[in-house]
C-alpha cells in the first residue's frame, strides 16, 4: 500500500543506498549512458540523438524525482494549507531544457554531452512538446506551476492525460490541415501510479429514503463505471529543492467493467470495445479556444477529471484526521475558468450524501474552498450545459444544482423582493428550450472569490456578465489578478544571451527570481557598449529565426528588415484579418510607387502563425488569405526585400521560444474589450520587442508600466464598441476608403479566386463588421507608418526597447501567484532548509 513505510531499524540501510544527484559532467555521463544502455536498451552502435535525448531526460528525471519525494514528504509532514489548481489545459511545451536550467545543471550536461559527441541544442530539439492545451489559458496554467514551485508553495495541478494533445497543423496549398498529435510514444516525464486509481460513475439513478431520524438521504446508483489512473509529472522550481506535482488522470475500463462473463462466453470483441469506450474519455483535447460546443464527451471529461481530483484531495485530507470544518483551512481549489465547475456540486455531494454533513454546513465549506478565475466575456465561450443531458449523465448533480439555485434565489428574493426579472437573469438555470445550466453563475455562487485576468477585464465582468451579482454579493467578492509569465522559460531559456547580458550588468541572475530588479537596467540605457550588445543579441535572434524560416519553408528573409509578428490562435476577435489587410495595403503602396519612392519604405517581414479550430470556417479563410497573399508578394520582383509574408506552420510553445526573442514589433490588436488579458504581449516585451496594440487586456497595464512613448497604441476604446456596433447595424455603414481599395484588389483576383474570401469580406461590408475592422483600419495604417519611421531611427528604437525590458518586472507570474496566495488562497510558502542545515 502507498502508506506503508520501512521500520525504523532498517531505515539505516535505505539511507545508505539513497541515490545521490549527479553534480559533475562525468557523473552525468555515467547516468545518461546507464539509462541509454539499460532503460532504453540501446548501445554504442545504435545510439542516435533521440536515444541520447532519452538518456539525458531520464538522468534529469531521476534528479527531479529525488527532489519530488522530499518535497512531498515535507509538505505532508508540515500539513500547511495547499492549493490545487484545476485546469483542463496545461500547455507545458518541452521539459528537458526547463529541468536543466531549474536545477542549475545545464552547463554540466552540455559538457557531458559534448564529451559523448553530441550538441545540446540538437538533443533538446528531439523532445516532443507536451501540448495539452489550446493557447493562453493552458500556457498560463503552465507558467503558474513554474511559479508555484519556484516560490515554494505547496501546490498541485490536476488535469487530464490526453493521448492526443492539440492537433499538429500542416499547411497544404494554403489551407490548414489537422494531423493528430500522438505524443506519448516516449514520454520520460510522467510516472504512472498503478496504485492510485479512482472509480468514476456516470448515468444511473438516484435513490431517496428517510433514515431512522427521519432525515432525507440520497444515493446515486447504477450506471457506468470508468477507472481514473494517476500519472504524475514532476514540476521543478527554479533553484529550489521544491518539486511540485502535476497529476493527470487517464481513463481506462474499471476492473469490474472488463466483463469476464462476456470474455469467457466468447464475446471477446465486445469486452474489448467496452475497454476502448472507457479510454475514449481521456483520448483527445477539444481544440477550441474561446468557444464552447456542448458535446456530451466533453461533459464526461469534465466530470471524470473533477471527480477523480476531488476524491484524491478528500482522501489526502482525511488522512490528517481533522474535522470537516477545517477543510477550507487545509485546501484551496482554484477553478481555471468554468471547465471544472462540476467540482462544486461534486464536493457538496461528497459532504452531504457520503459524509453525512448538513446541507448548510457543507455548503459553507464548499464556498470557502473554491475560487473561480474568469478568462473571457465572449458570449460564444461561456459554458452552458443542457439540463436533459446533465439529467441523463449526472442525475444527482443536477438535483444538487437545482437545490443550490433554489437557496440562492430565495436569498436574492429576500434582498430584492418582487423583482422577477432579476431572478430570471441570475438563475443558474436558463429558461430556454432546452433549459441550460449556466456554469459561470454556478462557479461564481459556489466560490468565495471571482477574479478576472487584467484590470480592464476585471472591470468589464463587473459591468457586463456579472453585473447583477455585484449587487447581490457586493464588490468585494470580485477582484483582479493581472496575468503574468515565467521569466525562467520566457527570458532565461528562450533568450540565454539576453539573460546573460542582463546578469552581467545587474551582478547575477537574481532578477529571474525577482523580476522587478530589471528596473536597474535603466542605469545602462545610455551605455554605448551595452546598447550595442543589446542590439546585437536581437539581431542574432532574428538571424536564428531567418534560418528557421529558410530551413522549413525555403524562403529567404533579410534579418535587417523589421520583423513584424502576430502569433496566436486564429480568431476573428484577435483580428489577424486586420493585419493581413494592412499587409495588402502596404503591398499596393509599394506597387504604385516609383523606384525612387520605393527607397523610402522600411523593409518588413510580416510573420503569422497560429491554429484555427477545425470547425471555424472564418478563421480558416483568414489562414488561406494570408497564404495566398504570401504567395503573390514573395514572388513579386517589384517588391524584393521591401515586404515578405510568412505563415509559420504549427505554431506551438517551442516555436514561440524561437519567435518571441526575434521580433521587433508584435501585434496584439483585438477589438477593444474582447481579449481578457493576452500573455504573449508580455513575452515579446520582455525580450526587447515593441508592440502595436489596441487598448485592450493587459496592453493597458503594459502601457502604464513601460510608458506611452514605448508602445504603439491605436484604435477605438472598449467603451465605444457597443455604440459603434449599433451604428453599423442601424445607421448607414461607411467602409474605410483605404480598406475599400484593399477589398477591390482582392475582388479583382490579385490573390487568386476571390470566391474563397466572400464570407470574410461580407462579414465586414454587409453584416455589421462586428469586430470593427473598418473603424480601426485608418488608425492602424497610420500607426504602422509611425513604426516604420521609428524603426529607421536606430538609436531611438534601441532606447525604447531597453526601457521596455527594464520596466516589465510587474508581469512575472511570480507576482501574480503571490497575489493569488495572499488574496484568494490564504496559503504560505514552505520554509526551505538553509544549505548548512541540510543533511
Ligand atoms: C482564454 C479561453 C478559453 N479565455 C474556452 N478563454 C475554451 C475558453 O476549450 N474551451 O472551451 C478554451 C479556452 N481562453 C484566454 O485566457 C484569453 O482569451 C486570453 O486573453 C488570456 O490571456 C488567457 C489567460 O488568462
Ligand atoms: P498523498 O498526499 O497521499 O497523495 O501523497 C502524494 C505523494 O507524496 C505520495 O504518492 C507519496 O509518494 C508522497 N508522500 C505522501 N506522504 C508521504 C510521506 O509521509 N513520506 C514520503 N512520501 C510521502
Amino acid at each position: 500500500s502507498v502508506e506503508a513505510s520501512i521500520p525504523e531499524p532498517q531505515r539505516e540501510a535505505w539511507r545508505k543506498f539513497m541515490p545521490k544527484p549527479f553534480t559533475t559532467a562525468e557523473e552525468f555521463e555515467k547516468e545518461a549512458v546507464r539509462h541509454i544502455e539499460t532503460t532504453l536498451a540501446r548501445s554504442l552502435y545504435n545510439c542516435d540523438e533521440s536515444a541520447v535525448y532519452g538518456g539525458t531526460a531520464l538522468a534529469f528525471r531521476d534528479r527531479l524525482i529525488l527532489d519530488w519525494n522530499k518535497t512531498q514528504q515535507t509538505q505532508t509532514f508540515k500539513d500547511q494549507k495547499r492549493v490545487y489548481y484545476l485546469s483542463l489545459e496545461f500547455l507545458m511545451g518541452r521539459a528537458l531544457d526547463n529541468a536543466m536550467l531549474n536545477v542549475g545543471q545545464k552547463d554540466v550536461a552540455t559538457k557531458g554531452l559534448s564529451e559523448l559527441g553530441f550538441r545540446m541544442e540538437d538533443i533538446i530539439s528531439q523532445e516532443h512538446d507536451a501540448a495539452l492545451g489550446n493557447g493562453g489559458l493552458g500556457r498560463l496554467a503552465a507558467c503558474f506551476l513554474d511559479s508555484l514551485a519556484s516560490l515554494n508553495y505547496p501546490a498541485w495541478g490536476y488535469g487530464l492525460r490526453y493521448r492526443y494533445g492539440i492537433f499538429k497543423q500542416e499547411i497544404v496549398d494554403g489551407f490548414q490541415v489537422e494531423v493528430p498529435d500522438y505524443w506519448l510514444d516516449f514520454n520520460p516525464w510522467e510516472f504512472q501510479r498503478h496504485d492510485i486509481t479512482v472509480d468514476i460513475q456516470f448515468y444511473g439513478h438516484v435513490n431517496r429514503w428517510q433514515d431512522d431520524e427521519g432525515k432525507l438521504q440520497y444515493s446515486w446508483e447504477g450506471g457506468e463505471i470508468v477507472q481514473a489512473v494517476a500519472f504524475d509529472v514532476p514540476i521543478p522550481g527554479y533553484q529550489t529543492q521544491t518539486c511540485n506535482n502535476l497529476r493527470l488522470w487517464g481513463s481506462k475500463a474499471a476492473s469490474g467493467e472488463f466483463d469476464f462473463q462476456k470474455f469467457n462466453s466468447g464475446e471477446y470483441e465486445s469486452s474489448v470495445a467496452d475497454q476502448q469506450r472507457a479510454e475514449t474519455i481521456s483520448a483527445v483535447l477539444y481544440p477550441n479556444d474561446n468557444l464552447e460546443r456542448g458535446k456530451e464527451l466533453r461533459l464526461k471529461q469534465q466530470y471524470f477529471w473533477c471527480a477523480a481530483s476531488l476524491y484524491d484531495i478528500v482522501r489526502r485530507f482525511k488522512k490528517t484526521k481533522r474535522a470537516w470544518k477545517d477543510f477550507p483551512n487545509a485546501v484551496a481549489i482554484q477553478l481555471n475558468d468554468t471547465h471544472p465547475t462540476l467540482a462544486i456540486p461534486e464536493l457538496q455531494r461528497i459532504l452531504v450524501d457520503i459524509e453525512g454533513l448538513e446541507w448548510d454546513e457543507a455548503w459553507s465549506i464548499v464556498q470557502k474552498t473554491f475560487g473561480y478565475t474568469n478568462h473571457t466575456v465572449l458570449p460564444e465561450a461561456l459554458e452552458k450545459w443542457s439540463v436533459p443531458l446533465m439529467q441523463h449523465l449526472l442525475p444527482r448533480h443536477l438535483q444538487i444544482i437545482y437545490d443550490i439555485n433554489l437557496f440562492f434565489l430565495q436569498k436574492v428574493e429576500r434582498m430584492f423582493p418582487n423583482d422577477r426579472e432579476l431572478l430570471g437573469r441570475v438563475s443558474i438555470i436558463e429558461e430556454s428550450n432546452p433549459k441550460m445550466v449556466r456554469m459561470a453563475f454556478l462557479a461564481l455562487i459556489g466560490s468565495h472569490k471571482v477574479n478576472g485576468v487584467a484590470e480592464l477585464h476585471s472591470d468589464l465582468i463587473k459591468t457586463t456578465i456579472f453585473k447583477d451579482f455585484v449587487k447581490i454579493y457586493g464588490p468585494d467578492k470580485f477582484t483582479n489578478v493581472t496575468n503574468g509569465i515565467t521569466p525562467r522559460r520566457w527570458l532565461h531559456q528562450a533568450n540565454p544571451r539576453l539573460s546573460a547580458l542582463i546578469a552581467s550588468k545587474l551582478g547575477g541572475h537574481d532578477f529571474l527570481k525577482d523580476l522587478t530588479l530589471l528596473h536597474k537596467l535603466e542605469n545602462f540605457v545610455d551605455d554605448k557598449e551595452f546598447r550595442k550588445e543589446f542590439r546585437e543579441i536581437k539581431y542574432s535572434n532574428k538571424v536564428r529565426l531567418a534560418k528557421y524560416i529558410k530551413d522549413t519553408m525555403g524562403i529567404t528573409v533579410n534579418p535587417s528588415s523589421l520583423f513584424d509578428v502576430q502569433v496566436k490562435r486564429i480568431h476573428e476577435y484577435k483580428r489577424q484579418q486586420l493585419n493581413i489587410f494592412g499587409v495588402i495595403h502596404r503591398y499596393l503602396e509599394i506597387k504604385k510607387s516609383s523606384p525612387e519612392e520605393r527607397k523610402k519604405f522600411t523593409p518588413r517581414v510580416s510573420i503569422f502563425g497560429g491554429k484555427a479550430a477545425p470547425g471555424y470556417w472564418m478563421a480558416k479563410a483568414v489562414i488561406h488569405l494570408i497564404n495566398r497573399v504570401a504567395n503573390v508578394v514573395n514572388n513579386d520582383a517589384d517588391v524584393g526585400d521591401l515586404l515578405k509574408v510568412i505563415f509559420l506552420e504549427d505554431y506551438n510553445v517551442s516555436k514561440a521560444e524561437i519567435i518571441c526573442p526575434a521580433s521587433d514589433i508584435s501585434e496584439h490588436i483585438s477589438t477593444a474589450g474582447t481579449e481578457a488579458s493576452g500573455t504573449s504581449n508580455m513575452k515579446f516585451c520582455l525580450n526587447g520587442g515593441l508592440i502595436i496594440g489596441t487598448c485592450d487586456g493587459a496592453n493597458i497595464e503594459i502601457t502604464r508600466e513601460i510608458g506611452e512613448d514605448n508602445i504603439f497604441l491605436f484604435g477605438n476604446l472598449a467603451e465605444n464598441v457597443d455604440d459603434l456596433r449599433h451604428a453599423h447595424l442601424y445607421g448607414q455603414y461607411q467602409l474605410d476608403p483605404q480598406l475599400a481599395a484593399v477589398f477591390d484588389a482582392i475582388h479583382s483576383g490579385t490573390f487568386g479566386n476571390p470566391d474563397s474570401f466572400e464570407a470574410l469580406l461580407n462579414g465586414i461590408v454587409e453584416h455589421g463588421d462586428y469586430y470593427l475592422v473598418s473603424d480601426d483600419f485608418a488608425s492602424y495604417i497610420q500607426t504602422q507608418d509611425l513604426i516604420d519611421k521609428s524603426f529607421r531611427d536606430t538609436e531611438e528604437w534601441t532606447t525604447k526597447t531597453i526601457l521596455t525590458v527594464a520596466r516589465m518586472g510587474f508581469f512575472s507570474s511570480d507576482r501574480c501567484i503571490d497575489e493569488y496566495a495572499e488574496s484568494i488562497w490564504n496559503i504560505e510558502p514552505i520554509a526551505q532548509e538553509k544549505e548548512d542545515e541540510k543533511k
